[in-house]
């Protein structure tokens, strides 16, 4: 008898589905991360600003939430930009997990931020929050989930419900999540924030390449592919593509794998919210809407859910 042991990389999966997807997941590498933060400063990309400003004039109502010792957890913290905010701000946060997938750029973040917050416990988890995590035992304290950024919108409706029930299931009475959404708004502004001017957008659509190129010896010719981005009415929701120019063949880990002229590869949805949509997704997942915190042309909003 003769084993063979073979590696394998989750890349594959979806490259082996019809039509082709890669998870928006592997966005995140080291480059990735820094694209997405490139991302945030774009004209085009309203979010990131516009949450921050949320954040900002609604301090003291946070404040108000924030009655006791808190200890705030963070997923898919990146750079943790916007936690920023709340750490400077609430007195009552002694403790903060941020929860980031890439491990080289959660390390940096909390580096920095325990210089920059002595009286802060920091505590850094590398983790894939898709998948169930265990976090480090809370005390009598206050837990505050940070959702930011409308990650939220990378998950298919039902996932969000699951993936908020799940959350849910660590958190005790009186605890609280905050969830930042992106509204529905005038499709012209939400296209322009995914195929921004400077192509940064692109670039980071077409990173994945790179990284499937790099972690399974792929050798595709990444200038083979273009980034396309478009608002689907029907879904509510930007959609994300690479489309093929001119036929690869995959090698290494994925050989065998063929990309034809014109395929799309879907590499991410970007869901957007209403009023509506907000509430069936927070009462599915058996929360109750304390608050709907939004800037003044909606364009972006910070639920307060408990
Ligand atoms: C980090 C998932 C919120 O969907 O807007 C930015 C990622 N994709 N530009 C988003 C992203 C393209 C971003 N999220």
């Amino acid at each position: 008898m003769r084993i063979e042991k073979v590696s394998q990389h989750g890349m594959l999966q979806g490259l082996m589905s019809e039509p082709k997807t890669i998870s928006a997941k592997y966005f995140y590498d080291e480059r990735g991360s820094a694209l997405f933060e490139a991302i945030t400063a774009l004209p085009e990309y309203y979010q990131t600003r516009t949450e921050a400003s949320i954040l900002e004039a609604s301090l003291p109502k946070l404040a108000s939430y924030m009655d006791r010792p808190v200890t705030l957890i963070e997923y898919g913290s990146g750079s943790s930009a916007k936690t920023r905010i709340l750490l400077e701000h609430l007195s009552n946060v002694n403790t903060y997990i941020p929860i980031d997938i890439s491990e080289e750029f959660l390390a940096q973040t909390v580096q920095q931020l325990s210089l920059d917050f002595p009286a802060i416990r920091v505590t850094g988890v590398s983790a894939d929050y898709t998948l169930p995590i265990t976090l480090p035992p809370s005390q009598s304290e206050k837990r505050v989930v940070f959702f930011p950024g409308s990650t939220i919108g990378n998950f298919e409706p039902d996932e969000a419900k699951a993936f908020l029930a799940n959350s849910r299931h660590m958190l005790h009475a009186g605890d609280l999540f905050l969830l930042g959404v992106d509204r529905k708004k005038d499709v012209s502004v939400v296209e322009a924030a995914y195929d921004d001017s400077a192509g940064v957008t692109a670039a980071f659509n077409k990173n994945v390449i790179a990284r499937l190129n790099r972690e399974t010896g792929a050798k595709l010719d990444e200038s083979a592919f273009s980034h396309v981005a478009f608002y689907n009415k029907r879904k509510g929701r930007i959609e994300m593509h690479l489309k093929v120019r001119s036929d690869q063949d995959m090698q290494g880990l994925g050989a065998g794998i063929q990309f034809s002229e014109g395929e799309l590869i879907h590499t991410e949805n970007s869901y957007k919210f209403d009023e509506s949509d907000i509430h069936e997704l927070a009462v599915a997942a058996g929360f109750t809407v304390r608050e709907i915190l939004s800037d003044e042309k909606e364009y972006f909003s910070v639920c307060v859910l408990e």
